[in-house]
Order: structure tokens, then sequence, then C-alpha cells
């Protein structure tokens, strides 16, 4: 499969892009690559923390502290879900400089409220592995919103999957379909049920990573993976920003330790509207069961 070119990094002259050129590659496309946007000390940091976990005996529903282990599937590999429980490496990406400012500027340029995370996870995959193809501009979805409004940018979701090994041919990598967030038809060959993976779907590219460069994308793009042959993991770590409007995918409640450790921006990212609740009442996760809906 084709992989995407690098010409969302560098202009034609070798010159660093203008912010005139990233808005619009990010406009056609749907998404950008941000080279290089893990420090090698905090990918050494973040693989530390993985390593010492054993995935294998790591069952879905378990929790390591207030990380919880989690599946989307069989195919997709294990998840550590709410990754910013995990510590001041996971901390300093929810506001990380190579970033943020983009991610503000693509969901809320103009509009006077606050960015949310949606949901982060760090994701470690094994052979065989890989995510079946959704999402595209087909889908009403408010995640997949992707407008420019009266001279503002507002869009849904953005996602940033940062490598935290390299992923090249064979190693599982993400597919994304360029532009395909403002296509009005399905792709042939979505099918979540059947779960295909996006090996030899039509238009499919194949985003290659080095470790720490990250994929910022729009949710409403049409992607999936390729399955990871090789043997080893690939491993990612992915945040989803939104609008604070739309509520959080998973809806876990941040620790009372995090809160106070956190900045008063890092704070707002993570819980923009405090609960609110009479003094002393204390909340019990088991009155709040889970339903077929918000999972
Ligand atoms: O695992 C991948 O490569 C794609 C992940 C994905 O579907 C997403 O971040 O929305
Ligand atoms: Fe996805």
């Amino acid at each position: 499969m084709t992989t995407v070119a690098n010409a969302d990094v560098v202009s034609p002259s070798g010159q660093e892009l203008t912010r005139q050129e990233r808005d619009y590659l990010f406009d056609v496309n749907g998404y950008r690559v941000l080279p290089g946007a893990l420090s090698g000390e905090q990918l050494q940091a973040i693989n530390a923390w993985v390593d010492a976990q054993d995935p294998s005996t790591l069952r879905p529903g378990e929790w390591i502290g207030d990380v919880e282990v989690h599946t989307y599937g069989a195919e997709d590999g294990v998840n550590f879900q709410n990754i910013i429980e995990g510590g001041p490496a996971f901390e300093e990406l929810i506001d990380h400089p190579s970033w943020i400012d983009e991610v503000r500027r693509y969901i809320i340029s103009g509009a006077h409220q606050q960015l949310r995370i949606d949901e982060c996870f760090l994701n470690v995959r094994r052979s065989g592995g890989y995510i079946p193809i959704h999402s595209g501009g087909d889908n009403v979805r408010f995640t997949g919103l992707f407008r420019w409004h009266n001279g503002n940018w507002a869009v849904g979701q953005i996602n940033i999957l940062m490598a935290l090994t390299d992923i090249g041919y064979d190693d599982g990598a993400t597919t994304i379909v360029p532009g395909s967030h403002k296509a009005h038809s399905v792709h042939p060959h979505s099918n979540w049920t059947a779960g295909h993976s996006a090996d030899q779907a039509i238009g499919m590219r194949e985003v290659h990573l080095r470790a720490g460069d990250a994929l910022m994308f729009t949710d409403g793009i049409c992607h999936g993976s390729m399955p990871r042959t090789n043997p080893g993991e690939r491993r990612v770590l992915i945040y989803r920003y939104a609008p604070q409007l739309l509520a959080p995918r998973m809806n876990y409640l941040p620790t009372e330790e995090l809160m106070a450790r956190l900045t008063p921006v890092r704070r707002a990212i993570v819980m923009p509207t405090a609960p609110r609740m009479r003094p002393g009442r204390t909340l019990a996760a088991e009155a709040f069961p889970h339903n077929a809906v918000g999972g």
C-alpha cells in the first residue's frame, strides 16, 4: 500500500510550512504529521512504564492504580485507558507544546469555550493485530464535525496518535484516506462488523512514523490500520481532544491527587466543569452502573 508523502512537513522550498500552508493541508487532507513531537527522554519514560507492565497477564477490567486495562476488540490490542493517571510522563502530554496550539486552533478558534480531553490511552498491539476501517465524512457524528464557520474553525475532535516505536511496513501502521472527512459516501470496504483490516482498502495510505512522531487527524477521516505481521509490539499513545460541550467517551473521574498536581491549564483540559454537589457528599463508583449507550 502507498504511504503518505512527507509534503505535509516542509514546503517545496524546504522551509517550514507557513501558518497558511499548514491550515490548507489540514483542511484538504484532514491530517498532518508532526515529526519529533516527543523527545527522547519522554519516549524513554513512557516505554519504561509499558515495560514495567506485563500485557500478557493483564485482563480487561483490571486496574493499574487508576489506569484501566481495556480493549475495543480482540484484534486491536490492549489499551491502558485513562493513561494521564499513569504519572508525570503522561500528564505533561495534556497540553504538550508540540500540538496543543494547533489543536486549540482547529477545535475552538473564535469560540469562547474550553477544550477537553475526550479519551486518552496507550495501545499495545502484537502480531496479527489491527483495527478495522471506520469513520469518514459520510458518518453523522459530532466528533467527525469539520467546519469552517464565519472565519473560524469548528472541528469536533482531533486525535493525536503518538508513535512510541518506529512504525513502518508490516508494523501495523495507521491508515487514512486523505480528504475522506469530506466524503459523502461510505468507504466501499468499510464494515466494522465484518472487521476487515485496512489492507487492500481502496484509497487508503499507510502513515509511517518514527518513534516520537505524532499523527494529528480529525476523527472524521476514514481510517483504520494495517495488520501487524512483524513480531514484537506496536505501541502508540492516543490523546483525543474535543470541545467541552461534547461528553467524554469513557468519563473517568480524575483522582484528587491528579487534580492537585495539575496546572490550572491542564486541570481545565481534563475537567472543564467540576462535578457540582453538596459539600461532604462522596461518590461511589458502584452507584453509577454503565449503560448500553454510553458504555
Ligand atoms: O490504531 C490505529 O492505528 C488507529 C487508531 C484509531 O482508530 C483512532 O485513533 O481513532
Ligand atoms: Fe479511530
